[in-house]
């Protein structure tokens, strides 16, 4: 098994209501073993302003799913929760999976780049990463620990009775 983590974001729709939706979702997947979300924020959005907060958080997953086979899962699931491509950058959006690691993997190809090209900037992504696994290592060499550090936190705000899902 691989040791995955996937961004969750939503912020169209019942944007929570996403996100739980996409927890069991992401419980089903096949040849996989979900084993955490972390604690949910809410978060100003990055890019346009004019669109909603965000519902952010994180996933672990132990899976065996190559990362393409992954992603095509993610992929699945964001558009059974009705989500629409469109052209404008970092737009509002019912759903976003992002694949952030899988393992020690790095990849780059037309369809994935793995770590996820904004993962060591982005406070709504390395907050939840850290509630997780405060002690991991990026691929690079790089301490997560470090970044989290490095990183202006103070705009997310957490939710309160989100859950946190173990599965047993
Ligand atoms: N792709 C490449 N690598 C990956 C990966 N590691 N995981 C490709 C997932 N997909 C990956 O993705 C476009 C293409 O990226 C896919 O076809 C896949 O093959 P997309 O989901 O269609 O596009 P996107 O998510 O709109 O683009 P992008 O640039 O990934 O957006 P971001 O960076 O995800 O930003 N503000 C707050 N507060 N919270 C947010 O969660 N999210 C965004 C979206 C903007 N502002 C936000 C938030
Ligand atoms: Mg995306």
């Amino acid at each position: 098994m691989i040791r995955t983590f996937i961004a969750l974001g939503a912020n169209l729709a019942d944007p929570l209501g996403q996100i739980e939706r996409a927890v069991a979702a992401l419980q089903a997947l096949p040849d996989s073993r979900f084993v955490a979300c972390s604690p949910l924020y809410r978060s100003r959005p990055m890019g346009p302003a004019d669109q909603p907060d965000y519902i952010n958080g994180v996933a672990h997953i132990e899976t065996r799913l190559s990362p393409h086979a992954l992603l095509d899962q993610t992929q699945r699931i964001e558009l059974e929760q009705g989500r629409v491509r469109k052209a404008e950058r970092w737009g509002p959006r019912t759903l976003d999976l992002d694949l952030l690691l899988y393992g020690d993997e790095q990849i780059d190809d037309e369809r994935l780049t793995v770590p996820h090209y904004g993962m060591k900037t982005r406070a709504f992504v390395l907050l939840p990463l850290f509630d997780l696994a405060p002690h991991l290592v990026l691929p690079c060499g790089t301490a997560l620990h470090t970044l989290v550090s490095a990183c202006d936190c103070s705009e997310l705000e957490p939710l309160t009775g989100s859950f946190a899902t173990p599965t047993p």
